[in-house]
């Protein structure tokens, strides 16, 4: 499993490298989801590809990027899941972006989740990883004069923060989902939100605590992130940190998987606020945050 994320961590350099030469076009293909490409998704996408299919503990890969599970060695048991460049609509805006991964064991399946990280291209190049095994997120920073990784740093949420990133087209939002925004903003809540998941998190994380929202609506009844390659990965991040996630019934982490692109609503959060979604979200209506 080290193996599998010190792969991505020199991966990562690459890819900060490969985005900074500045190339923002988009290609005529379109991924899985019908997102038109990047010519820097597909490139980073073949790159991390390379790198995993080389390493024997894999068995096999699948990417946000590919409608296919890749097969690797046969003999192994861990298999990976990644976005290569999640929130790439916001290169061309000079925005930063981020690399997620989750390493499972034998299935696809949030319940075989063993360990997860993202790699944030922001200001600095960071990353985060979190085990299954063992409590707390883990920060590292790239030191660009000594070209290393720092060592790690403990990330771990309060009970309760101060930020509300609320994703999703607002005019979809239930009436229940709005009337919960609102109620965080009328008790002091703030928007942070640029609308990339790995640097929204990440601040919530590094600031202690907060809401990040992506919820269902008549429009998008799955709702939009992916679980393998998006959601799974980042709850387990949360839970590790001190923070919960669910879909506003039930823990992320619990949710089935029964296609690789399958999506779902998605809260991240610190406990408080987490409480409060599985309230509304099971009243159907404005409760008081309490
Ligand atoms: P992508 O993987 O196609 O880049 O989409 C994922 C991104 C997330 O980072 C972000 O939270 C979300 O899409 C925002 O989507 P939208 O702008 O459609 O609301
Ligand atoms: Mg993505």
């Amino acid at each position: 499993m080290q193996t599998i994320i010190d792969c991505f961590s020199a991966l990562g350099v690459q890819i900060r490298d490969l985005i900074a030469q500045g190339d923002t076009h988009y290609t005529q293909t379109q991924n899985t989801s019908g997102d038109i490409q990047l010519a820097l998704d597909i490139q980073s996408d073949q790159l991390i590809a390379e790198a995993l299919l080389k390493l024997p503990s894999v068995k096999a890969i699948c990417s946000e990027e590919n409608g296919e599970i890749t097969p690797a060695n046969p003999q192994a048991n861990l298999l990976v899941a990644y976005d290569p460049i999640d929130g790439s609509s916001l290169l061309p805006g000079n925005l930063s972006v981020g690399t997620i991964f989750g390493i499972y064991q034998d299935a696809f399946e949030a319940q075989n989740l063993i360990a997860s990280g993202y790699i944030l291209y922001g200001l600095r190049l960071e990353m985060v990883t979190a085990y299954r095994h063992l409590e707390g997120a883990f920060l590292q920073r790239y030191d660009l004069q000594k070209q290393a990784w720092s060592d790690k740093e403990t990330l771990k949420l309060q009970t309760q923060g101060i930020i509300n990133a609320s994703g999703g087209t607002q005019k979809e939002w239930t009436d229940y989902h709005k009337a919960m925004i609102d109620e965080l903003f009328n008790c002091g809540y703030r928007l942070r939100y640029c609308g990339g998941m790995v640097p929204d998190l990440h601040q919530i994380l590094l600031k202690g605590g907060g809401l990040f929202s992506y919820p269902t609506t008549a429009q998008q009844p799955q709702g939009k992130l992916r679980k393998l390659f998006e959601v799974f990965p980042f709850a387990l991040i949360f839970q590790q940190a001190g923070g919960m996630a669910t879909d506003g019934s039930q823990e992320l982490l619990s949710l089935p998987t029964r296609h690789i692109h399958d999506t779902c609503g998605c809260f991240f959060g610190s406990q408080k606020e987490i409480q409060y979604v599985y309230q509304i979200y099971k009243e159907r209506q404005w409760l008081p945050f309490q």
